[in-house]
């Protein structure tokens, strides 16, 4: 854990590192108890940073020193000094040779930054400043240097990887071995990986575009090497998009994967050796559902993508974290949608943004897409510099068009190849390439905040022309209290009575994008025989919310009608919400809960169209989630949007029950597994209508998703009958379906995290107390945040119902879960706290509980810096 009460670092104060490193040779002897680090830097004055000889500091933590030497002489103590960040070497030359040995104890550490033990295995996570916890180092993005690394261990770790190319081999005269390794390409001290340990590996090779063969291995533990396929699959398709959509090849001989199970995020882009997840990597049929399927296909992506979009063209500092981040993401989002249903990526991605970035944007921790300062940089991989971020760049993507995209994300790699740069240089990229003035869009790095767009329109009968007036207003968020208007690219369509879309200007384009500069602006369109209903917004041209007062039969018609997918979806959400809005008044007002009849005729047709995606068909028969409700709440009533929701869901059971049972039957095939968009989408539609199905808790429906569960093949199939058993199943038969999936699948443990987070995330079965079990089953471990996650995090941010229970004990229990995760991983609690962090948003008393919760954790003793951050802020 961080010392001291944590200081804030601002944005402003950049400044250019005094000293450059040249080149990094590390050598690392690996042994049971502390591991000897060797390292020698060639150190050299930074000619831009001024004149003078200032001290050479490094930071670091946590790390016993053990010498340091200046061009193979020992300095004497007097002339460095250990300081609360690390080292201060006093300095006589502008160029030397700089060697520092120390001592680490990786398996002490449970805080899963610099270098650490998993189930065995050595393994690094240095992003975004964990490299100080292995060597003194400017531990900082814009200082890039060549790496070799020397790995010495124990015989019993036979496989000793770091980044770049194998360069030698061999064995040490006490019976230990080493392998060296040399990476070619500068890089930031973040990018360093290192694993040693007993693995297996599967190997592929990949030619790129211009000929050369590379080498791809993804390394597990023996018992997983079954799992490893769709990954590299994968990854082939990931290196042959990016030469295809950007231009970008790979760059080393090989290209590694490790699969590890400690491990505080999805993955990470080390050069040349990506470091996983387990979760996020392995899967077979029997084990991984289709969900899991598709997540991995995206992260293998998204750091496979990230070899030029963050590696070969790096971030200066830490505010710049969407350069990478968000643009990485919109990358990985652009394949998803190319390899599988671009409609349905689309709305999963921005169901996530409209939940829980609109979330954080109206929340205690609100800051801009490149914030201008932090207390700890981990908690700010946030949903606003990863999604919104990639909003942003899919917005200048939107108004360049691909063609214009692609110039300027062209001139970009080639302008700043091997360099560490920020937001601002991607942005000139693009403008300067395209010969455009971003001026004002630049506004979206640097306010936070959730844009709102209020759009009426008229209609001038005599004339035939149509006006829409917008509106943009954006709420005060921390430390911003007013904000500018935004360039905000609205996509629109006018549809006529037939649903037809309406020919927009001369050229007869009958989609435009409006550039919305102002607070207020008109836009005129003409030549209409009658009034036409706009669609606002498409493919949700920006992250921001729109408000028109659509009414029901208008939503109705968009939703049959729109030739956007992604809106017709949306007009079934506003349905659905204005309808879920009324049931949650009504609820308070104590009145008998009616469903509107419209809605369940709208579900009834969708659910009848064979035209449409069936993926698709399953998203719009969706209810908006509780989440997404509070969200979207002035005030949450957690108990009102509870009964709704529940009241909504097993009305439209009811009422559908025959069409349900029809799709269901229809679409459950005995048919091999294949992880292929057409399937998933079948497999997507009929798990709905089964859940649907068992809501009316009818015995035959019960019974099916218990054939179900009994016969099923595949993982998709058996989870989603099994999460059926769970919420709506008879309490005895469940339990012991439960246990017949623990037994069977206790080996694995990926299938046991689903195990867990199926319970923990169940309104229903997800008690406090059963909750309490499942932390004291034998599979549960705190130390391992996927565990933690599956259980802890699964009742905190997706078990609404006991979560907010109203004596506030769902709070409390996570509370006491933060205070113990503090001490053993500080990253994870400052992530797991975030649920109870929104308590201004509730209804007083249950806020007020919330906010009691939070306070006991500041209460709770000293902090560290990545939990007091969020906590003090929210607290605020
Ligand atoms: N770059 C890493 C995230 C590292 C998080 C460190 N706290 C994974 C990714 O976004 O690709
Ligand atoms: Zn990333």
């Amino acid at each position: 854990m961080k010392d001291a009460q944590p200081n804030t670092v601002y944005l402003k104060d950049y400044k250019l590192p005094e000293y450059l490193i040249d080149s990094t040779k590390l050598h690392f002897e690996l042994q049971p108890k502390g591991t000897l680090v060797k390292s020698q830097l060639k150190v050299r004055r930074n000619p831009a940073a001024g004149a003078g000889l200032p001290p050479l500091l490094l930071d670091g933590v946590e790390l016993e020193l053990l010498s340091v030497s200046i061009d193979g002489q020992l300095v004497p103590a007097s002339r460095y000094q250990e300081i609360p960040a690390g080292l201060s070497i006093e300095v006589e030359k502008p160029e030397f040779e700089l060697e520092i040995c120390n001592r680490i104890s990786p398996e002490n550490n449970t805080s899963l930054e610099g270098l650490y033990l998993s189930n065995g295995m050595y393994c690094t996570q240095c992003e975004a400043e964990g490299f100080r916890k292995i060597t003194y180092y400017p531990d900082r993005p814009d200082v890039m240097s060549k790496f070799t690394t020397t790995i010495v261990a124990p015989r019993q770790y036979p496989v000793l990887l770091s980044n770049g190319n194998e360069i030698e081999r061999g064995a040490t005269e006490d019976g230990r071995h080493f392998v060296t390794w040399e990476d070619p390409f500068a890089k930031p001290a973040y990018l360093f990986a290192l694993v040693a340990g007993d693995l297996q590996r599967v190997e592929d090779s990949y030619t790129t575009a211009s000929g050369r063969q590379v080498t791809l291995q993804i390394y597990t533990e023996a018992k997983n090497i079954g799992k490893c396929a769709h990954a590299m699959r994968s990854l082939k398709k990931a290196m042959r998009w990016d030469e295809e959509v950007y231009g970008r090849e790979y760059d080393l001989d090989i290209f590694m994967i490790v699969a590890v199970d400690h491990f505080n995020m999805g993955a990470m882009e080390n050069k040349g050796l990506n470091i996983f997840n387990s979760a996020c990597v392995l899967a077979s049929p029997e084990t991984a559902t289709d969900a899991t399927f598709q997540r991995i296909e995206a992260i293998v992506a998204h750091e496979y993508f990230h070899n030029w979009s963050g590696n070969r063209v790096t971030c200066r500092d830490w505010f710049q974290l969407s350069l990478k981040e968000g643009f990485t993401v919109f990358r990985d989002a652009e394949f998803s949608a190319d390899m599988n249903s671009r409609a349905v990526k689309r709305i999963e991605d921005v169901s996530l943004l409209r939940t829980q970035q609109f979330a954080e944007d109206a929340g205690p921790m609100a800051h801009p897409v490149r914030p201008d300062s932090y207390m700890e940089i981990s908690n700010f991989y946030t949903l606003t510099v990863y999604e919104k971020g990639a909003e942003v760049v899919r917005m200048i993507h939107t108004l360049l068009g691909a063609e214009g995209f692609r110039k300027g994300s062209d001139l970009y790699f080639d302008r700043h190849d091997g360099q560490a740069v920020t937001c601002e240089d991607f942005v000139k990229a693009m403008e300067d390439a395209n010969g455009v003035d971003l001026t004002q869009f630049r506004r979206w790095y640097s306010q936070a905040g959730t844009p709102v767009l209020d759009v009426t329109d008229s209609y001038d009968e005599a004339s035939g022309s149509y006006t829409l007036t917008v509106r943009q207003s954006c709420p005060p968020t921390p430390g911003q209290k007013e904000k500018l208007p935004f360039h905000i690219p609205l996509a629109l369509g006018l549809l006529s009575a037939e649903g037809k879309d309406l020919p927009l200007d001369e050229a007869g384009n009958t989609q435009l994008v409006l550039p919305v500069t102002e607070a207020e602006q008109t836009f005129h369109f003409s030549g209409f025989a009658e009034k036409p209903l706009p669609s606002l917004l498409r493919g949700f041209s920006a992250p921001v919310k729109v408000r028109y007062d659509y009414s029901s039969e208008q939503l109705l018609f968009l939703m049959r009608n729109d030739s956007d997918a992604f809106n017709r979806w949306d007009a079934g959400q506003r349905l659905a919400f204005a309808a879920l809005g009324q049931l949650q008044k009504d609820y308070r007002n104590g009145k008998t809960l009616q469903l509107q009849p419209e809605l369940v005729e709208a579900y009834r047709s969708v659910l009848r169209n064979r035209d449409l995606d069936p993926a698709l068909v399953a998203k719009m028969l969706a209810l908006p989630s509780e989440q997404t409700l509070a969200e979207e709440a002035e005030r949450i009533d957690a108990e009102a949007i509870i009964e709704a929701r529940k009241f909504a869901r097993h009305a439209l059971a009811e009422a559908l029950k025959e069409d349900l049972l029809e799709s269901y039957r229809r679409l459950h095939k005995d048919k091999p597994y294949s992880p292929e968009a057409a399937d998933i989408a079948e497999r997507s539609l009929k798990n709905t209508c089964l859940d649907y199905l068992c809501a009316t808790e009818d015995a035959d429906a019960l019974l099916l998703a218990q054939q179900q569960f009994d016969k099923a093949a595949n993982m998709t199939d058996c989870a989603a009958a099994l999460a059926a058993l769970v919420n709506y199943g008879n309490e005895t038969d469940v339990d012991k379906s439960l246990e017949t999936f623990y037994e069977r699948w206790k080996v694995d443990t990926q299938v046991v995290e689903l195990w867990f987070s199926l319970q923990s995330g169940s309104a229903r079965w997800g008690t406090l107390e059963r909750v309490q079990t499942l932390m004291a089953h034998p599979a549960f471990e705190l130390k391992n945040p996927n565990k933690v996650r599956a259980v802890i995090g699964a009742f905190a941010n997706r078990n609404f119902a006991q979560f907010h229970r109203t004596d506030g004990s769902g709070f409390e229990f996570v509370a006491q879960q933060v205070i113990a995760l503090d001490k053993l991983n500080p990253q994870i609690a400052a992530r797991l706290v975030i649920p109870l962090t929104r308590w201004k948003k509730y209804s007083s008393a249950l806020g007020e509980k919330m906010r009691q919760s939070l306070e006991s954790v500041m209460q709770s003793g000293k902090l560290s810096a990545d939990l007091y951050e969020v906590v003090s802020k929210s607290l605020q």
